[in-house]
């Protein structure tokens, strides 16, 4: 008899076995070329959802990930990518470098914004209750709060944000919430803005709650990191920028200034 053999991986996105691979059924040809009337943010939703997205959906995606792809040379990430390319380093090495200061203050508080403004919008807790839920687990609040963006010098790519999805999505219930927190947050402080992080990941669920998501498959994508990921993608198109930018510029390895640096060192006791 025939014994079937155990498979080691399981592929449910993409087929390659065929003439020619498919990104969740369609074949890369029907897809890639600009006649196709396909954009990159259909082919996310594909190989990430494994489905076809409205087009007012993948042009939100689109926008993230334009909105995202730099915000100069000064933040962690593209400064780590422009130290590890003045060191001398590859292109690979130096995006990685960069990629891996995406976390919960830098860029990777996507996820995390989501999570705790839909958990809160989940058990109808109002913008302070939430700021009191908060403040007793000993939380910041991700996806509030920002540097250098302020009510008074506002981030433009939020207002962008925020403006396309009152033109394009059916609702936005998350995003209201979001800002009541952020009406509060403000008062207290004045840079304590709804920021782009936290804008893209109450986005992003007021977009799947508008595409018929169950709210268990939205807790899903956001456990898997799926929102920080958008970040990751967006950013890494800066962040190869900045590396191409070093190595056109042929700059020399960086060394950081003492005199920018607290020497603050005593004699290690004896043990
Ligand atoms: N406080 C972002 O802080 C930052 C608070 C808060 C409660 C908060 C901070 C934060 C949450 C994480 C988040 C994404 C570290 C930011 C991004 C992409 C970027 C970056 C770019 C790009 C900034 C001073 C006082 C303290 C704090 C209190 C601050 N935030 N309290 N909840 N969320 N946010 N990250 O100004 O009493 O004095 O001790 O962690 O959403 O990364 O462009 O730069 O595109 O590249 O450095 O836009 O907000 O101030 O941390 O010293 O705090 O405010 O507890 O209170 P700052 P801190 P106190 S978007």
């Amino acid at each position: 008899p025939k014994i079937r053999r155990g498979k080691e991986f399981i592929c449910t996105i993409s087929d390659d076995r065929g003439d020619e691979a498919t990104y969740a059924g369609y074949p890369i040809s029907s897809l890639a070329t600009p006649e196709t009337g396909f954009g990159i943010g259909d082919v996310i939703a594909l190989l990430w959802f494994k489905k076809r997205y409205p087009k007012w959906a993948t042009d939100y995606i689109e926008t993230v990930l334009k909105t995202v792809a730099d915000h100069g040379p000064a933040v962690s990430g593209a400064h780590n990518a422009k130290v590890t390319a003045r060191a001398g380093k590859d292109m690979v090495s130096s995006l990685v470098s960069g990629l891996l200061t995406i976390g919960p203050r830098f860029g990777g508080a996507i996820d995390d914004a989501a999570r705790y403004f839909k958990y809160a919008n989940d058990n109808t807790m109002s913008a302070s209750e939430f700021l009191d839920y908060m403040k007793k687990e000993g939380k910041t609040i991700s996806g509030i709060g920002h540097r250098v963006k302020s009510v008074r010098n506002p981030d433009l790519r939020v207002s962008g944000l925020k403006k396309y999805a009152k033109a394009h999505f059916p609702q936005t219930s998350l995003l209201e919430f979001a800002l009541e927190v952020e009406a509060i947050t403000t008062s207290k402080k004045d840079n304590l803005i709804l920021n782009v992080d936290g804008t893209i990941g109450v986005l992003m669920v007021d977009m799947w709650r508008s595409l018929g998501y169950a709210e268990h498959e939205i807790d899903n994508f956001i456990e898997a990191g799926t929102l920080n990921a958008l970040f990751v993608l967006g950013r890494s198109i800066g962040f190869i920028g900045h590396i191409l930018d070093e190595k056109r510029l042929g700059m020399p390895m960086y060394r950081h200034p003492t005199d920018d640096i607290l020497y603050n060192v005593a004699l290690a006791d004896e043990i």
